[in-house]
């Protein structure tokens, strides 16, 4: 038993340690003092290919897309669409049209928030939107609310950390048009079952919006079979660039939609008055796109499918189950979040110490993790916490850096006491 783990942990380690290799902020690792960066779900650090496919856009062919009548603009609109392709077949989207390049997972739920509020949403309608969600899957919400006079309906949580989905069936208020949730929680690490959601949804004609920015970089994500409405993500958090993200939607709904922003690119015939709309994707990637950025984030699909789903869901699953079972064996240490389905992120208190102490003082043993509200004020107010500790891990994750925050929560707890 103890020998099949330990073999477990050393294949784990020189997985690790092969992955590192393609990350500059770690390739130069020589030992103690280097940084564990425990903060993934904050941003994922990036590795070598997408620094180098921006690098080739902005040193070879750094011209405008969609516009330009030479060759230079050409390769640069070419490799643009071709990151979109290589998107789409990525989330298994029905066509690369479902694909709108946006600014971030922020960018895109509030597109797709103030589209629907101009003429889906009426004020006799509900959204019902989880306790588990970060301020932007909340507050674009909210503003849709004031802007059409419709109400929020919230999706509890249960004590032991899950989502109450048997209520929500239970109690259907016809008046729901649309159900949000977050796919993967950035506090809790939580996991929702999506596709259960979309059916019990679809069953009552409702639209579901998923906010995918944690799942994204941990689980394949197929939007046939989670028949959501809407996906969105993040570059950054998938170990691709700041700046860009993607919000999927399904063509049927694009396509009925209005745009949220005017400018060029998305629009077909402009009169003085009045315009006319582009097709999707266009319709809704108004001005001059994430150019760069995108190419990173296709880089990033590459470099991931590369290492392979399978392998870093079972690396991450280790470390996950690795770092909450030593968690529990120290004093004075709460865990948040459900037991089981989970992604790898922990949040977490240590009795005697504010979240931003135990943060500041890892830090000064170069040991990153995040300490705060995490954008998630009402489930912190549901939890009963004012902040939380956090610990996130990524494919480059090693047990030896759990190993070095368990020791640095220890030095940090007797410190304070
Ligand atoms: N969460 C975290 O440390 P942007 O900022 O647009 O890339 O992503 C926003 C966002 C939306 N939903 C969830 C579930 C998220 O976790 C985030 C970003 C970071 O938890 C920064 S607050």
């Amino acid at each position: 038993m103890q020998s099949s783990s330990v073999t477990r942990e050393s294949t784990a380690l020189a997985f690790a340690q092969q992955i590192r290799a393609h990350f500059p902020l770690l390739a130069n690792d020589k030992g103690d003092q280097v940084l564990a960066y425990l903060d993934t779900a904050a941003t994922a650090l990036k590795p070598y290919p997408v620094v180098e496919a921006m690098r080739g856009y902005y040193e070879t062919y750094s011209a405008n897309v969609h516009r330009g009548l030479y060759a230079l603009a050409d390769q640069a609109t070419r490799q643009f669409e071709s990151a979109r392709i290589t998107v789409a077949s990525f989330i298994n989207a029905a066509s690369e049209s479902e694909i709108i390049f946006t600014r971030g997972a922020t960018d895109a739920l509030n597109t797709v928030a103030l589209s629907l509020s101009q003429e889906f949403l009426t004020s006799r309608d509900l959204i019902a939107v989880s306790e588990l969600e970060h301020h932007s899957n909340l507050v674009p919400w909210q503003i849709a609310a004031q802007r059409t006079g419709c109400s929020l309906r919230r999706i509890q949580l249960l004590p032991d950390g899950n989502l109450d989905i048997d209520e929500l069936e239970r109690n259907w208020d016809d008046r729901i048009k649309l159900v949000t949730v977050t796919h993967m929680s950035n506090v809790q690490g939580s996991i929702q079952d999506i596709r259960r959601i979309a059916e019990l949804v679809h069953r009552h004609g409702g639209l579901v919006v998923v906010d995918g920015a944690q799942s994204i970089a941990h689980t394949r994500i197929d939007v046939k079979a989670l028949d959501c409405d809407f996906f969105a993500f993040s570059a950054h958090k998938l170990y691709g660039p700041t700046g860009c993200g993607v919000l999927y939607g399904k063509k049927s709904l694009l396509e009925k939609m209005p745009p949220v922003q005017g400018g060029g690119n998305m629009i077909s015939t402009v009169h003085f008055d009045r315009y006319t709309c582009n097709e999707l994707p266009n319709k809704f990637e108004a001005g001059t796109p994430p150019i760069a950025e995108a190419i990173g984030l296709a880089a990033a699909v590459d470099f991931v499918l590369s290492v392979g789903f399978d392998v870093i869901a079972d690396h991450e699953a280790q470390l996950t189950t690795y770092a909450l079972a030593r968690f529990r064996k120290e004093q004075g240490i709460t865990i948040y979040g459900p037991h089981n389905n989970r992604g790898p992120v922990i949040s977490f208190t240590l009795d005697v110490v504010h979240p931003h102490d135990v943060a500041q003082f890892l830090d000064s043993r170069q040991i990153a993790i995040r300490a705060g509200h995490h954008c998630a004020q009402p489930l912190m107010r549901r939890l009963g916490v004012a902040a939380l500790a956090r610990a996130s891990f990524g494919m480059y994750t090693t047990h030896e850096e759990i190993d070095r925050l368990i020791v640095g929560l220890r030095t940090v707890r007797e410190y304070f006491s």
